[in-house]
């Protein structure tokens, strides 16, 4: 319904455009760049535009080929904290028969998983074996500025750099991938992607499923779009205002299904796409519960029948298979339909976990509720015109200051442009943080939780409190990977 109108809004738009000479434009409604298009211009970028919320549709899974599930990246000392992490060049059989040329760390397409304890003294190793310079971010660690992997750190082809830091937040899903200057986008489209689960006492004690790949179940949805020679041709497929696919990769297995035990099954989602949303629900109608959003563990389990995951954030859900017949076809699906990840549900009752009622002791402070607004963010745009506070980025240009240690409250807003404007998801580097409210409203149950990405729609204004750990320069950015390569990007530097 609300896509329909949406739709029928950009066609009549793009009409009174196309129809008008250009000194005749709606002009209090457009911005000087686009004055200075030409009409066709004009018109094709509107087609980008609206092919983002609509046109590619996502082909269901047959679930012909059993879910892939990332390696465990070992340490290389008895104590389990050196690791060593390369991005590399290879070619992956995606599809049967098929060499696709694809990137990876440790491996020709996507990344192992690195699992750290709370208090772990972590070093790495990162070596750059591409032909092209990259850097390793770690999104969602707090770590010191010189540790993150930002778009200054660059490595060179050949060059390595081993970075060192202590973990010191809590249990938690993340991820990791690149960030190089205007190139992140092809290079985790490419298949630059890994996962980092953090693990602490609480989540070693509460006795939710954890045996992983088997129970507790990492899923790394990605859409692409492969060409004629079953390629991931990123120029063809690149769309200004976030690329988007039609075939579903996920953990990079094409047409995956996954079999479970009776038995509740922790699922790990984490919208690892250059720019898709995805609307997660079952096809039968059934509830699940989310127990975790990005930075930790939600208070209470929350019972949901769906939800929504803009480009990097994650959620953990736990379905209960134990109540499902084995003979149900059961499927998670997107919001349009489309089937993403079939389950195979085998007889074999599995391990009898249970969902604590009290998971964590996250909290809003009133103190902090009543904070001031003291760094305000105005997301707008879109293709490559997209800006933050009217600024393209400029590594040379610090946007903000805050002091380690001290909690601010940031105002989001996502200023709607002359087609109403899109879903922009919000990330901000080395820090999780907290949602006060979205538009003056406190936030719904299951985003009550540790944040480092959050949605924030067009003529949204989200309150956010958060505090820096560690010192140094990071950057604040809109995770379509296109808008941030096209400059939706900031820097703050932590004093
Ligand atoms: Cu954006």
């Amino acid at each position: 319904m609300g896509i329909k109108i949406k739709l029928a809004a950009m066609v009549i738009s793009v009409a009174v455009i196309s129809g008008c000479s250009s000194g005749s434009l709606p002009t209090e409604k457009m911005n000087h760049d686009m004055m200075e298009m030409g009409n066709s211009a004009m018109r094709n970028m509107m087609k980008g535009h609206m092919s983002h919320d609509t046109v590619v549709m996502l082909n269901d899974s047959t679930g012909e080929n059993e879910l892939k599930i990332p390696s465990i990246l070992e340490s290389e000392t008895e104590n389990g904290i050196v690791y060593t992490v390369r991005a590399q060049k290879g070619k992956t059989e995606i599809f049967d028969g098929t060499e696709t040329e694809t990137y990876g760390y440790n491996g020709s397409f996507l990344g192992p998983m690195l699992r750290f304890e709370e208090g772990d003294k972590v070093k790495i190793r990162t070596i750059n074996e591409l032909d092209e310079e990259t850097t390793f971010h770690w999104h969602g660690l707090e770590v010191s500025a010189d540790a993150d992997g930002g778009p200054h750190d660059s490595l060179k082809p050949g060059e390595e750099k081993v970075i060192e830091f202590e973990v010191t937040q809590e249990a938690a899903t993340l991820w990791f991938h690149p960030h190089p200057l205007g190139k992140t986008s092809e290079q985790v489209y490419k298949g630059l992607a890994g996962l980092i689960y953090i693990e602490d006492d609480n989540s070693k004690s509460l006795e939710l499923p954890s045996v992983y790949g088997e129970n507790d179940i990492p899923l790394v949805f990605q859409d692409r779009i492969f060409d004629d020679k079953k390629q991931l041709n990123y120029r063809s497929a690149m769309n200004e205002d976030g690329t988007i696919g039609n075939t579903l990769l996920i953990n990079g297995t094409l047409n995956p299904k996954l079999t479970v035990n009776k038995e509740k099954v922790r699922l790990r989602l984490l919208n690892g796409s250059n720019a898709r949303n995805f609307t997660f629900k079952l096809n039968t109608g059934d509830s699940f519960v989310q127990i975790a959003t990005d930075g930790g563990f939600l208070n209470e389990p929350v019972t949901l029948q769906e939800v929504t995951l803009t480009p990097a954030e994650r959620a953990e859900i736990v379905i209960d298979f134990s109540r499902i017949n084995t003979t149900d076809e059961v499927a998670l699906i997107n919001e349009d339909g489309s089937v993403l990840l079939p389950f195979r549900v085998s007889n074999q009752s599995g391990a009898i976990s249970r969902i604590p009622g009290v998971m964590n002791d996250f909290s809003l402070t009133d103190e902090e509720m009543d904070l001031p607004v003291t760094k305000k963010v105005e997301l707008f745009g879109m293709m490559h015109m997209v800006t933050i506070n009217g600024k393209k980025f400029n590594p040379e240009r610090i946007d903000f200051t805050q002091e380690q240690g001290v909690t601010e409250v940031w105002e989001i807003y996502n200023k709607p442009d002359m087609m109403g404007g899109m879903t922009h998801p919000f990330h901000i580097h080395g820090a999780q943080y907290k949602i006060i409210s979205r538009n003056e409203e406190a936030p719904p149950e299951n985003e009550r939780g540790w944040k480092d990405s959050i949605s924030v729609s067009p003529d949204e204004t989200v309150k956010i409190a958060i505090q820096f750990k560690h010192k140094g320069v990071y950057m604040f950015h809109c995770h379509i990977l296109e808008h941030e390569d096209n400059g939706m990007m900031g820097q703050i530097r932590v004093e």
